[in-house]
């Protein structure tokens, strides 16, 4: 390892900085990989800079505030690495200084806040409706009322935060502005909207309509797959661009972003970058969620059962990789439009999946199973069922993760407790009261209980999909 090496920042690179007209909710990998790539990739990038809020903890904007913002993000392919300064991201600020995030949302010239905030702080029950009630909701409402009578109490979760800052450029006449969802969840645009609005009603009546009135919330699909940052990649960095970054990202090199709503005050020609703006988003949405996320999540059940670490890995199991062809089968037969391109789409997956120098572990996107199975394995269990076949191919991803369940004690879900809960029963009373935190749609319904009950142990070692083979697909169309 080289020694001696300076520290990456603004005046080693000579790099100017872009004023703040976007705020990021959710400072991570992913967002560093793809929304702020985009922005240094826009004509105008350069009238656009970034300010990024951590979730819970301050550690990465610690780390990207000693290098001023910039960081290195490394493209890696199947054959080498290519590496790019990033320097979209002008302020990195701890999530907790909610002072300053007031003070940014209710400039006049922030235009768009993006959020990356994972798909379980949006705060969705079980039957995918924001849930007021919750305690996190419950106990941030407490926060806010404290906080809006000018006491010292903040909001701890990104929605208190967001709403508490909304209401500070509501009382600045700052106008209205676009809150950009980025995580993976269908119409995420409304479901931003939903919650946002629903905390606020909660809050502030005066707030919830200011925010009804003024607040655009645009749904968008993105992609980009974004492993965590090894020591190696720190080194390899030092070694291949001869400054010391601590903050490097890893991305594949395909990205897709897809946006559909206003931008009222405007937001940087994200086209230039490859960005897509669509009127209707919800077929690529599905595309997106049902063949990479809901493959993903089957991998990463499956996978751990059969003991491997990473996707790459997983995919070279020919039962993985067998249950995967099954339920893009299933899930193929509900995405119609040609522009989507599904054979196409999951054969350059493979090949995304397959990229062995990408280590994208599987317990990584195991956790919060809860809200992703409901998002990715239920929409398309529905459909199949609608049509009056089995959704086996479905049902495999919720009977692998039950079946990982049993080995993980103490999973990352929203719901843990509940979770542990019901973990404890035995047999189809368990299935039952597992997939119950999925969705009462699955539960409530004995037939699919006892389907996800019967897929059980399909993973196991010596299993072979064929002696659990799911009930004939017909109408497959790729
Ligand atoms: C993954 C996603 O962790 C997960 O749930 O499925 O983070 C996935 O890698 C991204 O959506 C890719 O764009």
């Amino acid at each position: 390892m080289v020694t001696n090496t300076p520290q990456l920042s603004r005046a080693l690179r000579h790099t100017t900085t872009a004023p703040v007209r976007i705020v990021h909710l959710g400072l991570g990998a992913f967002h560093r990989s793809h929304q702020a790539w985009y922005t240094q990739h826009s004509r105008d990038g350069a009238e656009w800079g970034i300010a990024a809020f951590t979730g819970r903890r301050p550690d990465a904007a610690d780390a990207l505030a000693e290098q001023d913002g910039l960081y290195t993000l490394i493209e890696r392919s199947g054959q080498e690495d290519s590496f790019e300064m990033i320097g979209s991201i002008v302020e990195a600020v701890d999530g907790a200084d909610v002072g300053r995030l007031c003070e940014l949302v209710s400039a006049k010239e922030t235009a768009v806040i993006t959020l990356t905030i994972t798909e379980a702080a949006y705060g969705l029950a079980s039957d995918g409706r924001f849930d007021a009630g919750s305690p996190a909701v419950a106990d941030d409402l407490a926060r806010l009322r404290d906080a809006g009578a000018g006491g010292t109490e903040a909001p701890t979760t990104p929605l208190g935060r967001l709403v508490l800052a909304l209401g500070a450029r509501r009382d600045a006449g700052a106008g209205p502005l676009a809150v950009v969802s980025c995580d993976n969840l269908p119409g995420n645009g409304e479901v931003a909207r939903h919650a946002v609005l629903g905390m606020a009603e909660a809050w502030d009546a005066g707030v919830a309509a200011w925010i009804g009135q003024n607040v655009s919330f645009v749904s968008t699909s993105v992609d980009r797959i974004t492993p965590r940052t090894t020591p190696a990649d720190l080194a390899k960095v030092e070694e291949s661009c001869g400054y010391r970054d601590n903050s490097p990202v890893v991305a594949e090199p395909f990205r897709n972003w897809v946006l559909s709503g206003d931008f009222p005050a405007g937001r940087p020609r994200w086209e230039d970058a490859g960005a897509v703006v669509v009127d209707d988003i919800e077929p690529y949405e599905n595309r997106k969620l049902w063949l990479l996320n809901g493959a993903h999540s089957l991998l990463a059940y499956a996978g751990q059962l059969r003991g491997h670490t990473t996707v790459s890995e997983a995919l070279n199991d020919r039962l993985c990789q067998e249950a995967m062809e099954l339920f893009w089968d299933e899930a193929a037969a509900h995405l119609s439009g040609e522009d989507l391109h599904v054979p196409e789409y999951r054969e350059a997956l493979r090949e995304r999946f397959g990229n062995s120098r990408i280590a994208h572990h599987l317990s990584q996107i195991a956790a919060d199973g809860t809200t992703k199975l409901r998002m990715r394995a239920l929409p398309v269990l529905a459909a199949e069922r609608a049509q009056g076949r089995s959704g086996a191919g479905s049902a495999l991803m919720l009977a692998a993760w039950i079946d990982y369940l049993a080995r993980e004690h103490e999973p990352q879900d929203p719901q843990a407790s509940a979770l542990h809960v019901a973990n404890r029963l035995d047999g189809q009373e368990r299935v039952a009261a597992l997939l119950s935190l999925v969705s009462p749609q699955l539960s409530d319904n004995p037939q699919v209980v006892s389907l996800v009950a019967g897929l059980c142990g399909a993973f196991a070692a010596e299993a072979t999909l064929t002696s659990h083979r799911p009930q004939k697909i017909s109408g497959r169309n790729s």
